[in-house]
């Protein structure tokens, strides 16, 4: 089968590959260089069914797309599905991040509990829609470190590490792709996509 992947950032379109590749590599991921639709709903899934619908209408074929963040508890939730312009429409991940670290700066929250989420929606032409979710538990790290993935994984100290505590950004891609929020929303979508 093959399905369109509707987003414009090739941080996602590279994970979604290595995902799909190791559990799925019977299925073609294309991606999409058609109209961004206005990103208006006000839940992840409203979202990524927003993005999914518009790539299924403009291609023909079907489409999934990831709506993403970082939900942080002591702020209710936030960044959530304003995750990639926190500190402005630029979408600059680095001021994203140290804005996120100087709000949580003031707060007294000896956790900064938090959890990346995706949302995958699956839309085909006919008009089928789906969604599914995926979280990934952990907390706030103090200070970014290390290259890898892309976002806030520099400030992501996921849940259950066995020795030191690393960021994401301190993650091989493998290790990322093994057991991230897009991989366990992905997981959920396997049993949809083999009706395809
Ligand atoms: P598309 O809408 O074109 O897919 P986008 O990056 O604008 O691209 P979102 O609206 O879903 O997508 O925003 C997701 C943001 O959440 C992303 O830009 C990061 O800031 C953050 N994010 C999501 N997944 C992440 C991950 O795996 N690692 C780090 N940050 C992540």
């Amino acid at each position: 089968a093959k399905v369109v992947l509707a987003t414009h950032n090739p941080h996602k379109i590279a994970e979604f590959q290595q995902i799909v590749a190791s559990t799925r590599p019977d299925l073609e991921v294309v991606g999409y260089d058609g109209p961004e639709p206005v990103e208006d709903g006000v839940t992840f899934a409203e979202n990524a069914l927003i993005k999914a619908r518009a790539a299924a209408a403009h291609t023909g074929l079907t489409a999934m797309a990831d709506d993403s963040g970082i939900c942080v508890d002591v702020l209710g939730g936030s960044p959530g599905i304003f995750s990639a312009y926190w500190a402005g429409q630029k979408k600059d991940a680095k001021a994203n991040l140290e804005l996120l670290l100087d709000q949580l700066a003031d707060i007294a929250d000896p956790h900064r509990s938090a959890q990346f989420v995706s949302t995958i929606a699956l839309v085909t032409p006919e008009g089928a829609e789906h969604t599914v979710a995926g979280v990934w538990p952990g907390r706030l790290a103090r200070e970014a470190a290390g290259g890898g993935g892309f976002g806030y994984d520099p400030i992501f100290i996921p849940d259950g590490q066995v020795g030191p505590e690393r960021s994401v950004g301190e993650f091989t891609d493998e290790e990322k792709q093994a057991q991230s929020h897009r991989a366990r929303a992905f997981q959920a979508l396997i049993p949809l996509l083999a009706t395809l």
